[in-house]
């Protein structure tokens, strides 16, 4: 009885394992790293994560410059310099009534805010025009950012067929048909 049991779970697992893969590749025609993440699926809604990222504003700059959060996470961001900083963007995903201005706060404070939409957030400081980060909301947990050769690999996609998007910073987004069985590949070439 335990014997067959421990079996049970030991074929289950090889299952499961075999039915979620990786969509890997290069995101060329750029310079620096992108970011691929799998669009918003039909009929599917993921858990908001529980972490709270941190976005600083340290030495005049958002660090890090490019955040990638699922869909629902809330971001926390922290003054560290000492002098004052904004943080206000104009739209989300290109949708201007999705703009927002959190306001200008001092050394040592966070504020919170919860990225309810997906796409890229261009972030901006009213206090220093030359500061700029993105924070880019991916409707699905599957996402990652590529190196800086633009080599990226999402881990954990289960199998299926998805849109993916690929976003860099000035480029126009790139969207494109995906069928993960098992390891599976996907190239985006970008341009302004
Ligand atoms: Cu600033």
């Amino acid at each position: 009885m335990k014997r067959s049991l421990v079996l049970a779970v030991l074929v289950m697992t090889a299952f499961v394992t075999s039915q979620a893969g990786t969509i890997s590749g290069k995101v060329s025609g750029v310079a620096g790293e992108s970011v691929v993440y799998v669009d918003t699926i039909q009929g599917k809604t993921f858990p908001a994560p529980t972490a709270q990222p941190v976005i600083d504003q340290k030495g005049l700059m958002f660090q890090p410059h490019i955040a990638v959060v699922q869909q629902g996470t809330t971001v926390e961001f922290l003054n560290s310099d000492s002098v004052a900083h904004n943080v206000f963007w104009i739209s989300v995903g290109g949708n201007k009534k999705l703009g927002h201005n959190l306001g200008t706060w001092p050394k040592g404070e966070k504020r919170p805010f919860k990225f309810d939409n997906p796409g890229a957030v261009p972030l901006l400081c009213n206090v220093h025009p030359e500061m700029s980060g993105y924070v880019v909301v991916s409707p699905t947990p599957y996402f990652a950012t590529s190196d800086k050769s633009g080599e990226y690999k999402i881990e954990n996609v289960p199998d299926g067929s998805y849109t993916v998007v690929a976003w860099h910073e000035g480029a126009k987004n790139q969207s494109k048909p995906v069928t993960v069985a098992g390891d599976s590949k996907a190239d985006f070439t970008l341009s302004k």
